[in-house]
């Protein structure tokens, strides 16, 4: 594209659409009662900065950074939520080049997730072995820290619809385990701890604390149906290793987006159900909602001392984190900070000194300062809202923010479509009366109603301020159409300086929520497996073939290209059966597949991996089990004939 070819924004055709999502969303606001703030920020506006609208500042310098040669290597890797696919994605940053879908939470045809004993085992099975979910909704990942970095180990992703949290592990990007979570519903924020709050020496992440986004009756057996008082939600706290559920937080309305501090000692989360309401109208008729912060070392004090119940079957300990119970803040183990009116997001500042929590029915953010919670923890501060150190407007619908390690945060704005750059300092000033602090530094108008927001390594302490990707919820017009379903955009703002510039569009499969961008160089990969970590490995070809106990019959195949050893294998009618297969070849990339015609059996085993699969020889007759992966001159000559006798 030449730089004639970029039309100014207000010159794009029909924005018919944005103006109608602003529209009715508005409506629909004023229709509930509520009293937002609808004037167009102009508090605190940069004189100097672009006009909200404004054509964007020309992408033709910063294209040579985007487009990356054939053979180049992209700088960052781009951990990606799939949303309701149910998988968990990684992209090549700038390029926006999708590298992998890791599957977790639903079945994958590619790798055989699902249909593999390995992989349902993951997944969670009935007791007639079929998987337990074969759906889910995948929002938030994040990665585990070291030193307030990320440290390669793991990334997490929740899955909002079962309620389950899954690990991937970063060497091989495949996913090891996944945890169901009790006594919650609509699990939605996640966050690692990125420290330990007592042990200073344990400076990485053995924490991961899970939200839950809707309340229940607990336990949730069909009983206080109609009572909205009875409804709890629960902060959660999975080992990092084990990934077993260490222990619960019950509290009032809801527990939605989860944010951590660098020292270890407080998480967060944004709470729009502070009226504990069942009913839609019942969950905005407050004109402020709350950010929660949990105290860690208090609660797992009061986890050791016992000061806990169970709820149901669950024998997860459940410490009391309501109001009613945490009223004396050297005691308390969370504190509830007013924040304005249903907020979405929270995020915590690479410096460590600041949460920011996004309006969402506010056209505000909240700038939280961590130390003053700690202080109203101590006993020091009267009132934990005075903590909040800035509450200023930014525009319309704040969702997510991201940093640059400069001072300044990036929020979207769904409602008015854009990006607004704002510096802290300076709104806290404004905050403190000195009207004229220009807190707004910038905005951009992104295509079109964005969500979730990201800086290159924005929630870490080595925030470098280069890329911002915004997820656009809407694309409408920005790609060919392709039916009524249309692509989300991702698209790529470049932050070095001091205006944002729009520098790309990048098209992903519905659809994502958050993701986060790291360097590259944090990320250290294995190729090729060790054989030893299977064990049901078949290390030898020698050691192949049919094994029979009674009905339940055991084929231990290995393949080496082009060929798959042994050849051919005989079965009854009948028979239980289990194939293992290991694959021998070494070689990176070298990945084999193994395909039962009529059987729905599709797997793959990557370089020295064994997988396995289980059923039950059904339909008699010749079946070519074949290799799916082009792997060789001779792959489709890559089969092992399975027969199966009247
Ligand atoms: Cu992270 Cu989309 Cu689940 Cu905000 S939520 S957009
Ligand atoms: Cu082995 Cu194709
Ligand atoms: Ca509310």
């Amino acid at each position: 594209m030449n730089q004639d070819d970029i039309k100014p924004l207000e010159a794009q055709p029909d924005l018919g659409r944005r103006k109608f999502l602003n529209t009715a969303a508005l409506v629909g606001l004023s229709g509930a009662g509520l009293s937002v703030g609808l004037s167009a920020c102009k508090k605190g506006e940069e004189t100097a900065g672009a006009p909200a609208g404004a054509p964007a500042a020309s992408a033709d310098s910063h294209a040579s950074n985007v487009h990356l040669k054939p053979g180049e290597l992209d700088t960052y890797y781009g951990l990606w939520s799939g949303g309701h696919t149910g998988d968990f994605r990684v992209l090549g940053l700038p390029s926006g080049r999708e590298l992998h879908r890791v599957p977790c939470m639903v079945p994958d045809a590619l790798v055989g997730w699902g249909i593999t004993n390995e992989s349902k085992k993951i997944m969670g099975t009935k007791a007639d072995g079929s998987l337990k979910y074969t759906v889910g909704d995948t929002h938030h990942t994040h990665a585990s820290y070291k030193d307030g970095n990320y440290d390669g180990r793991y990334a997490w992703i929740n899955d909002k619809i079962n309620g389950r949290i899954a690990r991937i592990r970063l060497d091989y990007f495949v996913c090891d385990k996944i945890t169901e979570l009790p006594n919650i519903q609509g699990f939605h924020g996640i966050f690692p701890d990125k420290r330990d709050p007592v042990d200073p020496a344990i400076n990485y992440t053995t924490r991961v604390f899970c939200g839950s986004e809707f309340h229940i009756p607990l336990p949730n057996k069909g009983q206080d149906i109609d009572s909205p008082e009875k409804y709890r939600a629960m902060f959660t706290c999975v080992d990092a290793e084990s990934m077993e559920v260490r222990y619960q937080v019950l509290i009032d309305g809801n527990c939605d987006l989860l944010a951590t501090s660098y020292d270890g000692k407080l998480a967060a989360c944004n709470q729009y159900n502070t009226e504990n309401g069942i009913h839609y109208e019942d969950m905005m008729s407050a004109e402020r909602d709350s950010c929660i912060f949990f105290n860690i070392a208090r609660i797992e004090e009061a986890v050791k001392a016992g000061k806990t119940r169970t709820f149901g079957d669950s024998k997860v300990p459940v410490v009391d984190g309501t109001r009613a119970a945490n009223t004396d803040p050297t005691t308390a183990l969370v504190a509830y900070v007013s924040v304005p009116k249903n907020p979405h997001g929270v995020n915590a500042s690479p410096d460590g000194k600041y949460f920011i929590c996004a309006g969402k029915l506010s056209p505000t953010a909240t700038v939280i300062e961590l130390s003053k919670v700690l202080d109203w923890f101590d006993g020091k501060l009267d009132n934990v809202d005075k903590s909040i150190v800035a509450e200023v407007e930014i525009g319309l619908g704040p969702l997510h923010t991201a940093f640059d390690g400069r001072g300044n945060a990036y929020t979207t704005l769904f409602l008015d479509s854009q990006m607004v750059k704002w510096n802290i300092d300076a709104a806290i000033k404004f905050h403190a009366g000195d009207a004229n602090s220009k807190y707004v530094v910038d905005r951009l108008d992104v295509h079109y109603q964005p969500g979730h927001t990201n800086a290159s390594q924005s929630e870490t302490a080595a925030a470098d301020g280069k890329w911002l990707v915004v997820g656009c919820k809407f694309s409408k017009d920005r790609f060919l159409p392709v039916g009524p379903l249309h692509a989300e955009t991702e698209q790529l703002i470049d932050i070095s300086g001091d205006k944002m510039v729009l520098v790309a569009d990048h098209p992903v499969r519905p659809e994502p929520h958050d993701f986060i961008i790291m360097k590259r160089d944090l990320i250290r990969t294995k190729q090729v497996y060790e054989m030893d970590e299977f064990p049901l490995a078949i290390k030898d070809p020698k050691d192949t073939g049919v094994f029979r106990e009674g009905k339940k019959v055991t084929v231990k195949i290995t393949s080496q290209a082009p060929a798959f050893s042994p050849r051919e294998f005989r079965l009854k009618l009948g028979d239980e059966v289990t194939i293992i297969l290991t694959n021998h070849d070494k070689v990176e990339d070298l990945t084999h597949g193994f395909a039962i015609p009529k059987y729905n059996v599709n797997f793959i085993v990557n370089p020295q991996e064994t997988a396995s699969v289980t059923f039950k020889a059904d339909k008699p007759g010749v079946f070519w089990c074949y290799c799916t992966h082009f792997c060789h001159a001779l792959h489709l000559e890559m089969r092992s004939r399975m027969i199966v006798e009247a």
